[in-house]
């Protein structure tokens, strides 16, 4: 097996091993180019990871599991989704990461965004495995009931494989809170304990507080780390986000919060272009149109009487674009136009929404770029702390959490230019990937070849 021998181990011969594996899974070849890219070079000087094994085991998950999720909708029709749940690494802890509900997920999708997590939860510190599950349910157009109905199927398989010691899902897209009370119900009456299960729960029964507001939070606290290093600030900058779901929704109210203009926000049918800037009241309405009426992004530019575009937003002039919506959603294309805009800062709050040749356009013309591993990490590490509450049987105040959760991302930060300081400043895929791989591959080195 080429990754066998060690000296030669290269970025072709473990995506060699990998799409020979699984020839039909472009987005984990992906992700694992992205990261090979960054810790190969890093082992080859670095001897204690020239570890037999090692990387083979890596970029294997520990286990999946594929089900069949029947159920029946509000015209008594019979209906069978897809179930997946991939529990990629436990070197760190129990295996940790969101279900996304979508018609785009497959397997392949799900062991990419898995991946991702194994070196996002290490960058948090906390002790988190990794995993991520989902199914290609369309929740959209749905009723509310057959939304609970598909949560409780979808439960009734997945309970075998989690528990809050084993696997503790969480949110994603198409799964927030009224998904997670429906599953998190549906586990409680199979097993009749309530357990920590599932993290992003409501804050009545064992959820944490900032939960909801954590990755967008998050981000832009990571925004505010990469600015604060080229002493410059969020103040008065222009921000364009895409996505209008829990991500982007709450980026956008700490962008507002830090003084920055965000002047678009999107979803799939298109992006809204408010260019005197989204304030308190606005962004309330589109709360309000999201989660409670589940409505379109196009009814803001109605009510507020602003430009709806078709397509998506970085063909606007902005000094910081936040992707918050899916995958490879930046093109080429989009990252040239976005260049040629002068654009300063990219942070990812979705993940891998920059294609391979997007983020080459970054690096070559000087943007600052943050990963998503390292820039949306803020969700997942206050899951993280919702277990630590849950396992407590206490909660903490807003302020604790936030403060923590300042702390957690401005501590990632740090790690990425502790690996990724270079010449040219931070490189903070470098920085993010090594920072990340090394407290992992420490964890899988000691436990031996399981
Ligand atoms: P939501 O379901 O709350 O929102 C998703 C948003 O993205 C919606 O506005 C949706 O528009 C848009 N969107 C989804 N798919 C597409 C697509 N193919 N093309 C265009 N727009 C699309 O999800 P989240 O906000 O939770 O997740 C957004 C991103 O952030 C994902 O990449 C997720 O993996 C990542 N992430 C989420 C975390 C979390 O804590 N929730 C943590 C870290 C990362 P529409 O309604 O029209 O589909
Ligand atoms: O991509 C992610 O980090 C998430 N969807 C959050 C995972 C979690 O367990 O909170």
């Amino acid at each position: 097996m080429p990754v066998n021998e060690l000296d030669n181990l290269t970025v072709e011969s473990v995506l060699e091993l990998v799409k020979s594996r699984d020839p039909d899974q472009p987005e984990f070849h992906q992700a694992v180019r992205e990261v090979m890219g960054s810790i190969i070079p890093y082992i080859q000087n670095h001897d204690k990871y020239k570890h037999p094994g090692l990387i083979e085991r890596l970029v294997e998950p520990e286990r999946s599991v594929i089900f069949r999720v029947p159920w029946e909708d509000d015209n008594g029709n019979y209906r069978v989704n897809r179930g997946f749940r991939v529990q990629f690494n436990s070197a760190l802890g129990p295996y940790k990461g969101g279900l996304r509900f979508s018609p785009t997920v497959n397997l392949g999708v799900v062991k990419f965004l898995a991946f991702e997590q194994i070196f996002k939860n290490s960058l948090t510190g906390l002790p988190l495995g990794a995993g991520k599950g989902g199914s290609d349910f369309d929740p959209k157009e749905r009723s509310e009931n057959e939304i609970m109905r598909f949560c409780q199927s979808f439960m009734n398989e997945l309970y075998r494989f989690v528990s809050k010691d084993t696997d503790v899902p969480a949110g994603d897209i198409g799964v927030g809170e009224r998904e997670v009370g429906y599953l998190f119900g549906q586990y409680k009456r199979l097993t009749a304990q309530f357990t920590g299960v599932l993290t992003g729960k409501g804050l009545a029964y064992g959820g944490s507080k900032l939960r909801t507001q954590a990755t967008g939070y998050g981000l832009l606290y990571f925004v505010e780390e990469m600015l604060n290093e080229k002493n410059e600030s969020l103040e008065n900058k222009s921000v364009v986000i895409s996505g209008s779901g829990n991500v982007a929704l709450f980026a956008c109210d700490k962008a507002i919060d830090l003084g920055a203009r965000v002047i678009a926000l999107s979803d799939s049918g298109g992006f809204i272009h408010d260019p005197e800037g989204i304030n308190a009241e606005k962004l309330e309405y589109l709360k309000e149109l999201k989660n409670v009426r589940r409505g379109r992004i196009h009814e803001y530019a109605e009510k507020f009487g602003v430009d709806f575009n078709e397509g998506k937003p970085w063909v606007l002039d902005c000094n910081i674009a936040l992707p918050c919506a899916t995958e490879n959603e930046i093109s080429k294309d989009d990252a040239e136009t976005l260049i040629h805009n002068d654009v300063q800062c990219i942070a990812e709050g979705a993940n891998m929404p920059c294609t391979d040749e997007a983020i080459t356009a970054f690096y070559r013309s000087g943007t600052l770029y943050g990963p998503g591993k390292a820039s949306n990490a803020g969700g997942v590490a206050v899951s993280g702390l919702e277990m630590t509450q849950n396992a407590k049987r206490y909660s903490w105040s807003f302020e604790d959490v936030d403060d923590h959760l300042i702390n957690i991302m401005k501590t990632i930060h740090d790690k990425c230019r502790e690996y990724g300081d270079e010449n040219t400043g931070i490189d903070y895929i470098k920085g993010a990937n090594i920072a990340g791989f090394i407290k992992v591959a420490d964890a899988m080195i000691a436990q031996g070849n399981v």
